[in-house]
């Protein structure tokens, strides 16, 4: 009999199965043809073994939170550094899960040297695109299959958090200024050149919500998305990475017609660093913040499935670690734990899990 934690739904006159006693996700996720993963740090797997053994039962899919970004990987120019990398890779290899690349090109998590290099002339700005992923891409060859090579290059419309002004449908940022828009598909075309069989992945947030911004948005990528494809570029899929927001509405079926036209063009859809941003104003019981949360969960990754997905990632397991938390950007200012994971702070499993669980299935 299900005595803690909410019984998963079971037919009709059986005792309900105690959640903690489910298969965990990675294995029902693979029992329907599916991926489930998460966003996974070095630095906590090394100092807590709890966190290890969460991620090693409940993942197949490992994106590093930090340790392949620019700032991680060539603090300074010609100085690459796989140190932070490596006890991610041997994690991985360890529990037979496979570990994403993210992410190559991004505006963020740049070395300070970087951006005032880029602005060095196009010349002198191609040459470290492509030191960068030659060098990156040869070493990671055997180990990470799947690169978000360009990361949020769509700018953000107006009325979104932190809209770009102008009517420029990408983003401008150091890589664009140096390259104009042909810095996705120069990128792209050198990852391709480099290792023919890596999966060539843009990832993008604020695509998934049903709200004007987010229209914008995904007409944005749409056109992006278009554009490269006319012109021959390779590019294998679109990483959604469904930041979501209880403030925001959400629409399964806006969401999934979005879907659908990107997997017309010929591309995978995955989903790639979800979590779920707590409204301004919360229930007052924990029980019906984490329904609230589950029934999102549910609803958006139930249509992520249909629409074609694959592959869900969630931006780490557990509110303890998640940037929701930290990142005092975008942490409460009620003081409250946002509680946008699948497990909570002592690593029980929520109803967030089982709304991940029943919609992988
Ligand atoms: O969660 C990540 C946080 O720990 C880092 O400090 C930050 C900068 O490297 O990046 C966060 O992850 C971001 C991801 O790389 C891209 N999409 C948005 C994520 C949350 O900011």
């Amino acid at each position: 009999m299900a005595a803690a934690g909410l019984p998963l739904g079971c037919a009709r006159g059986q005792p309900a199965q105690p959640v903690a006693s489910l298969p965990p996700l990675r294995q029902q996720a693979r029992a329907a043809g599916r991926g489930f993963g998460a966003a996974i740090r070095s630095e906590i797997l090394a100092a807590d073994p709890a966190y290890g053994a969460l991620f090693a039962a409940e993942a197949e899919l490992l994106t590093p939170e930090w340790e392949a970004k620019w700032e991680a990987l060539q603090p300074e120019e010609g100085r690459f550094d796989f140190a932070p990398l490596a006890p991610l890779l041997a994690f991985a290899q360890a529990n037979q899960q496979r570990l994403r690349g993210h992410a190559l090109l991004w505006h963020e998590a740049m070395p300070p040297w970087l951006p005032a290099a880029l602005g060095e002339g196009q010349a002198r700005a191609r040459g470290i695109m492509e030191t960068h992923l030659a060098t990156v891409l040869a070493q990671t060859r055997a180990t990470i299959r799947d690169w978000d090579v360009v990361n949020e290059p769509i700018a953000n419309p107006p009325g979104s958090d932190n809209p770009q002004p102008g009517d420029n449908p990408l983003r401008e940022t150091p890589w664009f200024r140096a390259l104009g828009r042909d810095y996705i598909e120069l990128s792209l075309r050198s990852a391709r050149a480099l290792d023919p069989t890596l999966r060539l992945t843009i990832n993008e947030y604020g695509i998934e919500e049903a709200t004007p911004d987010a229209e914008i948005k995904r007409a944005r990528m749409l056109g992006l998305l278009r554009h490269l494809l006319e012109r021959g570029c390779p590019l294998d899929a679109l990483g959604i990475q469904a930041h979501l927001q209880m403030r925001r509405p959400f629409r399964a079926d806006v969401f999934a017609r979005f879907v659908g036209q990107v997997r017309d063009m010929g591309l995978a859809v995955l989903i790639t660093e979800l979590d779920v941003r707590e409204p301004d104003a919360l229930a007052p019981s924990i029980e019906a913040r984490d329904a609230a949360v589950a029934a999102r969960t549910a609803e958006f990754v139930g249509a992520a499935v249909s629409a074609g997905c694959r592959n869900v990632i969630t931006w780490g397991l557990s509110d303890r670690d998640s940037w929701l938390v930290k990142e005092p950007a975008v942490a409460r200012r009620d003081g409250a734990t946002t509680r946008g994971l699948p497990f909570d702070d002592a690593f029980q499993r929520k109803p967030m899990w089982q709304a991940l669980a029943g919609a992988m299935r």
